[in-house]
């Protein structure tokens, strides 16, 4: 039996081809069949490209009805989807290009003359574009050809996506997410929802992401749902379109941004019976407020990308703010310290997670894979936090120093290697600080051994980082602080400037 996830969502393409799938905000809709159809047209151009089953395909495009056909494309013909944020620069993608050896890159048209010379150099041997609008190499081809028939067979360890994660060190690395692993999280995670006939989601994430791409796409299609498919979140388009829906996920960014919409209330939230939150912390207030404002309690749940979604509050029975609720079934989870020893219910310590939805390691990275997995098999997920006695988890914090930005992961490591290579910058090193609409803020202290500013810095990180990695300040100090080891302490950096972005 193939363990291809792409069989599961053709069960639901055949039984519904003439449903909505994806509907625009403009009315324009697709319907599942459309979507089957598609996919299997984009399949037949990515093998006549060359591409392989266990071949890479990264794409980087706009979120489009034809971006999500690509993802089927190369789910169903057994090709590793690596799709990579929109906002990373041709120098960031020549890394992940260099790294998955792809057989096929997609990209936008009008970014052509960045990217090509890029693949060039990478030496990836056939490129295609796609645009937001149905435009691009991709898209004319595939209204040409004869669709590959069928879905490949695939067992439940097969490599079917490849996510890249960055880490302390920062060098990003390929997280591999199998056929099996993305089959059991969507099922449990489509089940405790209680995803139910006629449920329509509202989807603003971008589908470069776990979120976005895997949690919110795949619940909609094992239940066959409609998705309003809007191209990014803005609090209008929400507002508009949520009287249209019965689910929305966000990050909490969005949440802080709808409450700041004093016209925002309970009469734009009558059809709605599920709003949930996760990639970054909630804070009791958003949470607090949000249910005085609209009488809605958020859901929060915790995930991460190698696992998926690890717990989630009770769609049913109590959602408590500032927790995230409860293993999802087969998932087990545990509290241990630092010899990897369970903790007592109510200690805070590292939270492990072991069970079938887990991804099988890093891309050719086998050291830091073993590094992540305790002897028992237990994945070390990097954050802190303690269960309760009934197995409901709160988070305390992270492990590492990474910053969530927005429901974006930022690693500063990365950062600090850009910066500290400038002419004029002794040294330097980037904290998260609050800040109430993005979670965290990145930060960079600077310790300069000549002139230097923002605005050389600035430019100088430009077309290297992605814009929302980049520091939002940067704070001249003549020395960082140190422990007696000489180590940076980045916790009294963050205590110190703990108010820098809160209003006076
Ligand atoms: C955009 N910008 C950001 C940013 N997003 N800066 C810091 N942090 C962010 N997250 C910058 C842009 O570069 C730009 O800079 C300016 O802000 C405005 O850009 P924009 O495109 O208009 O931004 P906006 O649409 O407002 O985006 C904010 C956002 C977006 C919150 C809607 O970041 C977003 O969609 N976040 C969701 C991330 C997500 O899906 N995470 C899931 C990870 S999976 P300038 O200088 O040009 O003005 C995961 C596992 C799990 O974590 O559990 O789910
Ligand atoms: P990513 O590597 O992009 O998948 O991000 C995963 C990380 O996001 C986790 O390790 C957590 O640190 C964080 N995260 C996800 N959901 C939540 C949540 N509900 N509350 C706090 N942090 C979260």
């Amino acid at each position: 039996m193939s363990h291809n996830i792409y069989e599961l969502f053709a069960t639901k393409f055949g039984e519904n081809r003439d449903d909505p799938f994806l509907t625009l905000p403009d009315g324009d809709s697709h319907t599942y069949g459309q979507l089957d159809r598609r996919s299997a047209a984009m399949a037949a151009v990515l093998a006549d490209g060359g591409a392989q089953p266990g071949d890479r395909v990264v794409v980087q495009v706009d979120k489009s009805v034809d971006a999500v056909a690509l993802y089927f494309a190369c789910l169903r013909a057994g090709f590793v989807y690596v799709p990579l944020n929109t906002a990373y620069t041709p120098d960031e993608i020549g890394f992940f290009l260099g790294d998955a050896e792809p057989a096929v890159f997609v990209y936008p048209p009008d970014l052509a003359g960045k990217l090509k010379p890029v693949a060039d150099i990478a030496n990836v041997k056939r490129t295609f574009t796609l645009s937001h609008d149905g435009g691009g190499t991709l898209a004319d081809t595939a209204s040409q050809v004869t669709a590959l028939g069928g879905v490949v067979e695939r067992e439940a360890d097969d490599v079917a996506c490849m996510l890249y994660t960055s880490g302390t060190t920062g060098r990003p690395k390929g997280a591999m997410l199998t056929h099996g692993g993305m089959a059991t999280n969507s099922l449990a995670l489509h089940h405790i929802w209680r995803f139910r006939p006629g449920d329509v989601l509202l989807h603003t994430l971008p589908i470069f992401h776990v979120h976005g791409l895997f949690v919110a796409l795949h619940c909609a299609i094992l239940n066959a749902s409609e998705v309003i498919f809007c191209h990014r979140f803005d609090v209008e388009t929400v507002r508009r379109h949520l009287r249209e829906s019965t689910v929305y996920m966000g990050v909490p960014t969005h949440y802080v941004r709808l409450l700041n919409d004093p016209e925002f209330g309970p009469h734009d939230c009558q059809t709605i019976r599920m709003f949930t939150s996760g990639s970054a912390p909630m804070t009791e207030v958003v949470f607090n407020q949000f249910t005085e404002r609209t009488g809605h309690v958020i859901c929060e749940r915790y995930g991460m990308t190698e696992c998926g979604i690890i717990t989630s509050n009770p769609p049913e029975g109590q959602r408590i703010a500032g927790t995230v609720g409860y293993a999802l079934p087969e998932m087990e989870l545990r509290i241990a310290d630092e010899a990897d020893r369970v903790v007592d219910d109510g200690d805070v310590g590292q939270v492990q997670v072991r069970g079938p939805h887990l991804f099988s390691g890093y891309w050719l990275l086998p050291d830091k894979t073993a590094e992540s997995f305790t002897a028992d098999g237990f994945f070390r997920t990097g954050d802190i936090g303690w269960l309760a006695g009934d197995g409901r988890l709160t988070l305390a914090g992270r492990g590492s120093d990474m910053i969530i930005s927005g429901g974006y992961n930022v690693y500063p490591k990365e950062i600090e290697l850009k910066l500290d290579e400038m002419p004029g910058v002794a040294e330097s090193a980037v904290v998260g600080l609050p800040h109430d609409d993005l979670g965290e803020a990145v930060t960079a202290f600077i310790v300069a051994e000549s002139h230097i500013n923002d605005e050389v810095l600035r430019a100088a990180l430009d077309g290297k980082l992605a814009k929302f990695k980049q520091p939002k300040r940067y704070i001249y100090l003549d020395a960082l602080p140190r422990n007696t080891m000489g180590k940076i302490q980045k916790g009294e950096l963050r205590r110190a400037y703990d108010e820098l972005y809160r209003s006076p």
